[in-house]
């Protein structure tokens, strides 16, 4: 079954950040789909079954990004995480 995530991601500033982002959890077992907005740091992914939230923060972290803590919006206010 699909299940829909957003985490935000923090350090992006320009659109190769996004798609360095994007091309690096769209790289994981499961992810059928991402979506990064650069704006806010909200990245929406798509995966089969439940995400792998550890190997996403990895995936990013080795990307050279980071994932904000859960509840702790990372760049915008106004984001429900
Ligand atoms: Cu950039």
């Amino acid at each position: 079954m699909a299940t829909t995530t957003i985490i935000t991601v923090t350090g992006m500033t320009c659109g190769h950040c996004t798609s360095t982002v994007g091309n690096a959890i769209d790289a994981l077992d499961g992810v059928e789909d991402v979506a990064v907005d650069l704006d806010s740091g909200a990245v929406t992914i798509r995966s089969d079954g439940e995400l792998n939230r550890d190997a996403v923060s990895k995936a990013v972290a080795d990307a050279g990004y980071a994932v904000a803590p859960e509840g702790e919006p990372g760049l915008g206010d106004n984001l429900l995480i």
